[in-house]
């Protein structure tokens, strides 16, 4: 199903940087508009403009949020073997549209709820997308091996070059997560325009992710660990919500080494608006915080909130993620498996959030029903009473007419005495015509 879900837009995009296409939320979109929004600007006011962004995040007040960061850290702490247990089932048990609240007169049954919900993980290079799903899987299947379904890359110059979908099978069939290609720190054009291909005509398991620039030996990469499917047979998905991965440990070298290019490129991705549905932009996961010391690992949390435009407190999910193939006991951190169960279930509610309508003509029934519900809503509940009681008395008083008529004879009695009048009547016309 996932494959002719309709907001799926044409595919053919060749006509240039000016078209139409229908985001997966169901919005029209124009795809030049990020040009307006990051790159309208000369590349010297926006390279300043970070410059600034760095100087006045190094003389900002910080005391405030890294507290409220402590706290939030120290509440989850509090009994997060039984919270993460709790969340782990809650995302076992998720169903598709289990988040759909009725908006806009339409009720569950006018949303286009897709077999599986689609979650696309996105981010630079080696920001650890790979080792983020292992992650996932390992924390909602509860295993301790066996959970790295996903290649991890220590060469950065290697990494992940196709879409891969994968199901945590503790969630059945009911939402898949897709590891991606990382982003180039240096042509972000090229990622502006592959995720605009990814969102518009949805993303399939297997499909090579290939970049104009990429060189000889990517290109040959690509063709031979290409070469045992295709991705033209496998199911076709729109992306339901984003998860971007960024590597907290190099935003914090960028920051110090005033590195407003790769940060720039960074904030231009995140804010590429066919990631964003409607006013709901991606997740963030911050990744790779293990290398850093504690206050430097807030402060970039806080520095990131700031590059990105979002809360560092609640869209900032902390999460350092578990690199081996198994794992011991020792090893098991559950405040930070609770962070990333937590991210999961922020992720799927957003998407149920944001599904499409379904078609116009679709919609009629579940107005229908998106109307009953809301008149139901405004009765209150004494009036509400009162009709029951009235459907009561019409429901008693009929069952006392048809038991009284039933007793005198029912349909019997009744066909008697049309019979009998007829009877009369036809010999009162013999007796008349005997007469004449
Ligand atoms: N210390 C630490 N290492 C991490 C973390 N996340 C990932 N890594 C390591 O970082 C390296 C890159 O991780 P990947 O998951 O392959 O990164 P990726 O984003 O998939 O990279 P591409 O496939 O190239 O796009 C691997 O060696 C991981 O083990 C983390 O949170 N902490
Ligand atoms: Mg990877």
């Amino acid at each position: 199903m996932g494959g002719d879900r309709s907001q799926l837009a044409n595919k053919d995009d060749s006509s240039g940087s000016l078209f139409l296409c229908e985001a997966s939320s169901g919005t029209v979109v124009r795809a030049d508009c990020w040009k307006s929004v990051d790159t309208g600007m000369p590349e010297s006011s926006v390279s300043q403009e970070l410059t600034d962004k760095i100087l006045a995040f190094e003389s900002m007040e910080k005391e405030g949020l890294i507290e409220r960061i402590q706290l939030q850290t120290k509440a989850l702490q509090e009994n997060s073997e039984q919270n993460l247990e709790d969340v782990r089932e809650i995302i076992k048990g998720y169903r598709p549209g289990d988040g759909i609240r009725s908006v806009g007169g339409i009720c569950r049954s006018g949303f286009a709820i897709p077999e599986a919900t689609t979650l696309l993980v996105v981010g630079f290079a080696g920001a650890g997308k790979s080792c983020l799903i292992n992650n996932m899987i390992r924390v909602v299947d509860n295993v301790t091996d066996g959970f790295d379904r996903a290649q991890t890359y220590v060469d950065m110059a290697n990494g992940s070059l196709f879409l891969q979908e994968y199901f945590l099978s503790g969630s059945a069939q009911n939402f898949c997560v897709f590891d991606s290609r990382g982003f180039s720190t240096t042509n972000a054009f090229e990622d502006l325009d592959i995720i605009k291909k990814w969102i518009s005509n949805g993303i399939c398991h297997g499909e090579a992710v290939c970049r104009p620039s990429d060189t000889k030996t990517i290109r040959e990469a690509l063709e031979g660990r290409g070469r045992q499917g295709h991705s033209d047979c496998t199911v076709r998905r729109v992306v339901d919500f984003v998860i971007f991965v960024v590597d907290a440990f190099t935003v914090h070298r960028m920051r110090e080494s005033h590195d407003v290019a790769a940060l720039g490129n960074l904030a231009m991705l995140y804010k590429s608006p066919f990631l964003s549905f409607k006013d709901d932009v991606p997740v963030v996961v911050m990744t790779h915080g293990d290398k850093l010391a504690p206050q430097d690992r807030v402060l970039t949390r806080i520095f990131i909130g700031e590059l990105l435009g979002v809360s560092p407190i609640d869209h900032i999910f902390d999460i350092s993620c578990f690199t081996e193939r198994s794992m011991h006991p020792g090893d098991v951190d559950t405040y930070n498996d609770l962070v990333l169960v937590n991210m999961l279930k922020f992720s799927l509610e957003r998407a149920d959030k944001n599904l499409p309508y379904k078609a116009r003509a679709a919609l009629l029934p579940s107005k229908i029903c998106g109307a009953m519900g809301e008149s139901w809503n405004k009765l209150g509940s004494q009036r509400l009473l009162m009709i029951v009681m009235l459907l009561w008395l019409v429901y008693a008083i009929f069952i006392m007419v048809v038991y009284d008529w039933k007793s005198n004879g029912g349909f019997r009695s009744l066909g008697d005495k049309i019979f009998q009048k007829m009877q009369k009547k036809l010999r009162h016309a013999h007796r008349h015509q005997y007469r004449l």
